[in-house]
């Protein structure tokens, strides 16, 4: 890429050719990582480049008075064109192993970040709070795009401000593609679409009313999807490939259809499964992606099929919130409105996938274990809680090999389900366990678990352990590891991770 491409704030071919250096706050970077970022000279068509502003803006979302959020706005420069929904920022659908080039400029009265969640970039594109950028600031954002075809998103990730910011209305999502995928013959087009979930209260005024609520996080009072408090979708007689994305603060959904018919998930957080799962629900958590095939074939003209959350059993359910966690709630109509001809067929096989094995771990014998607590309304991970620059020597990690961790979510009475969150590369799901006593949490969510595939993000429920394989693969540098409770996250349930 040409220098003059890259804005103040982000780096240069002399910065490049220098090799280490550091930037502010003292973190390091290493040209191994950066000669991912620019790898010989991108053809035209590997190039998205995206001026992308956070700032105030406002959108219409109940009837009346306009509701004043903090968005993303983007404009193309190159790359593929895709549309905003609501207050939600641009839906980027990039190709796999293009260049990905965004301008970044803050016009909030505080400082943010980008965050690529699932994206498996370099350091420090990975929008860590020690790379705020202060209000009026800039930042270039260049990475090649490493992961899977899949359905990723970006948001904000500043120091004890994420939920904050993520409730005004900051995320987007980044659609990646790539040829296997597209010999599939899955949906694409208008049959191809995309749903943000996030649920939100709002005051008499139609403004968000945000708390951050106490040690269990902020619960909306109402579900929106793409912004929207009764989105109705109209579709045909068809096949439609469905993305979905919790980008809720705090509420966990139990994906089902209304009339019954099962969830058929075709992919998760990082892409397509090895093969279709057919459910009668399936999970979503906060920062998790699942991706539905939705055969509408079958479905009588002007017949609505309702997508619901039903009901489960989280621990924790918020106390006296109005719509409380695990509690049912309606999220949007689909409307079968025309006859269409779709003679597709769910393919047997989606994807291969290279599964990790428990015998390759270098801590096979020895897993990392890594405790949720909580002291008071205060939760820690690792024992601790979250300081800029704080790193415990199990948060020391080499990069490429492969090791069993065990998150542990059974210290005390602490029962509350948290969705944990990796920055940097994918892993794996090996196995959960429930501790005697806590099967009534489990029992209520276990068929609708996608474990098998490439994750970033995994529910645990109270009383479990999950053991993770995990192998940082790429890149050096500080990566964060955390609760995607963005409460939690913001109160200090995360912890910096070094790959070394
Ligand atoms: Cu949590």
């Amino acid at each position: 890429m040409a220098d003059k491409a890259r804005g103040k704030g982000g780096l240069t071919r002399r910065d490049l050719l220098k090799g280490t250096f550091l930037l502010g706050g003292g973190l390091l970077v290493g040209t191994e990582s950066l000669a991912q970022v620019i790898r010989g000279k991108p053809k035209a068509n590997e190039l998205a480049y995206l001026k992308l502003t956070a700032r105030p803006m406002s959108f219409p979302i109940l009837p009346g008075e306009a509701t004043q959020t903090w968005s993303y706005e983007g404009t193309y420069l190159s790359g593929i064109a895709a549309p905003r929904a609501g207050y939600l920022g641009p839906i980027l659908r990039v190709i796999r192993d293009a260049y990905l080039n965004v301008d970044f400029t803050n016009l909030l009265p505080e400082d943010t970040t980008v965050h690529w969640h699932g994206l498996d970039v370099p350091a420090i594109m990975d929008g860590h709070p020690i790379m705020a950028v202060p209000p009026g600031g800039k930042f270039n954002f260049a990475f090649r795009i490493l992961n899977r075809a899949g359905t990723y998103w970006f948001h904000p990730h500043p120091h004890m401000r994420t939920a904050f910011q993520v409730a005004k209305g900051m995320a987007g999502v980044l659609i990646v593609e790539d040829p296997a995928e597209a010999g599939l013959n899955l949906p694409t087009g208008n049959r191809d679409r995309v749903y943000v979930i996030q649920d939100r209260s709002f005051d008499s005024q139609n403004q968000w009313a945000y708390s951050p609520g106490g040690a269990g996080g902020f619960l909306g009072t109402q579900v929106l999807v793409n912004g929207r408090v009764d989105l109705l979708e109209e579709v045909g007689t068809a096949v439609y490939r469905l993305r979905f994305l919790n980008g809720s603060n705090t509420r966990i959904y139990k994906l089902a259809w209304s009339n019954g018919m099962p969830m058929t998930v075709i992919a998760s957080d990082q892409g397509l499964l090895a093969a279709p799962r057919s459910l009668p629900y399936v999970m979503l958590s906060p920062g998790e992606r699942v991706e539905i095939w939705a055969d509408f074939r079958n479905i009588p003209l002007g017949q609505v099929v309702s997508l619901q959350s039903q009901e489960f059993n989280p621990g924790w359910t918020g106390g006296s919130a109005t719509l409380p966690q695990g509690y049912y709630c309606h999220m949007m109509d689909y409307r079968v409105t025309q006859v269409l001809q779709d003679t597709r067929t769910l393919p047997s096989i989606l994807s291969k996938i290279e599964t990790y094995r428990l015998e390759d771990a270098t801590n096979k014998n020895n897993p990392r274990i890594i405790p949720l607590s909580r002291v008071g309304a205060q939760w820690l991970l690792n024992g601790a809680t979250y300081g800029l620059h704080d790193i415990l020597p199990n948060e020391i990690v080499p990069r490429g090999e492969l090791q069993v961790w065990e998150f542990r979510n059974d210290i005390g009475m602490n029962i509350m389900a948290h969705p944990m969150h990796l920055h940097g590369s994918p892993f794996q799901i090996l196995d959960r366990t429930t501790l005697p006593g806590f099967e009534q949490y489990y029992d209520t969510v276990k068929v609708g678990l996608i474990e098998e595939g490439w994750k970033d993000t995994f529910l645990i429920m109270p009383g479990q352990r999950v053991r993770i394989l995990t192998k940082f693969a790429n890149f050096t540098g500080r990566f964060l590891y955390h609760c995607h409770n963005l409460e939690h996250e913001d109160m200090g349930m995360m912890r910096n991770l070094d790959i070394v």
